[in-house]
């Protein structure tokens, strides 16, 4: 993106090239893919604050963002007078009274390598179709896991989802390692539980990064905090993963609402994520089982 002489630097130098000029921005951003991605897991396992922390280790916040960023987490932050950044992403006001996400948040990003589109979906349990929303345009996943607890629930119920909807490239992201003392069983433990699990949900890649996004640890820069982590960092990761889509067409028809006027109808309303649907077409499978219940 141009840069703003207004911007402030990000917490940790990122190596991106600036464009200069206009020219030098378009022709950068026409040679430039798209990676859509998804943050997914439990509730409150930080994938608001990550996506903040992406923002701003990639420079994309400006001044007036930055200034009413810093207001908002004195008013309704859960970091004291620290920087909240899940308040980048949690823009309703219920969302905020609530410290929790609600509904999809889209956020646009680039660096010199690549373009981003991420997709913010809540944790919490009754919220789950807009998670499976989010995920129906998604190249790739990030799976959190807060450190401190291990796979959860809802972390197997996300995973599940997101192999439903044709993901095939997942990030398990292992969260809030500094309330471990980034220790490496805690971390070796929660990636080897994720592995036997995935295993029959047919993923072509599961990656493990642990991470602080409150913090800053292997976003951009791999931590001194980990020493024993010899993987990508999550920007690393998702600048060169390569985008692995299903060959085969198939329908995926993520079921948003039940329309039911009367006992003689029943309509099923959504968008149709992959594949075509014609009138007449016969469903059945597992594009039925795509519900907003997550089951
Ligand atoms: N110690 C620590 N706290 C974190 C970290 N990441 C997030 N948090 C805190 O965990 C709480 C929940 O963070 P959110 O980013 O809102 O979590 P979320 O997963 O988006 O929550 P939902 O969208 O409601 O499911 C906040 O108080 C964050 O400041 C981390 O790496 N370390
Ligand atoms: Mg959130």
């Amino acid at each position: 993106m141009l840069r703003n002489p207004k911007l402030k630097s990000p917490s940790k130098a990122l190596t991106v090239t600036q464009p200069q000029t206009m020219d030098e921005f378009l022709a950068q951003q026409q040679n430039q893919d798209l990676l859509r991605f998804i943050t997914c897991g439990s509730v409150d396992d930080g994938k608001s604050t990550l996506i903040g922390r992406l923002l701003w280790e990639s420079q994309q916040l400006f001044d007036d963002q930055l200034a009413s960023l810093q207001a908002d987490s004195k008013k309704h932050g859960t970091q004291g007078n620290d920087i909240d950044f899940a308040l980048l992403v949690d823009g309703l006001a219920a969302e905020r009274e609530q410290g929790i996400t609600i509904d999809v948040a889209y956020r646009f990003f680039a660096t010199a390598q690549r373009k981003f589109i991420v997709a913010d979906t809540p944790g919490h349990e009754q919220y789950t179709r807009n998670m499976v929303t989010g995920a129906s345009t998604a190249d790739v996943a990030l799976l959190l896991v807060d450190a401190s607890q291990g796979l959860l629930t809802q972390t197997r119920r996300h995973a599940y989802l997101t192999s439903l909807m044709g993901i095939r490239q997942v990030v398990l992201a292992v969260n809030k390692m500094d309330l471990v003392d980034f220790d490496q069983p805690t971390y070796v433990n929660i990636e080897a539980a994720f592995a036997a699990f995935a295993q029959p949900l047919g993923f072509e890649s599961i990656t493990a990064i642990p991470l602080s996004a409150l913090k800053g640890d292997n976003i951009t820069e791999r931590s001194a905090r980990s020493p024993w982590y010899q993987g990508p960092t999550l920007m690393g990761y998702l600048e060169t993963v390569n985008v692995v889509r299903p060959s085969h067409q198939r329908l995926v028809f993520p079921v948003q609402w039940v329309n039911r006027p009367h006992s003689n109808f029943r309509g099923f309303s959504g968008t149709v994520a992959e594949g075509i649907v014609r009138q007449g077409d016969e469903i059945k499978g597992d594009a039925v089982r795509a519900n907003g219940k997550g089951r």
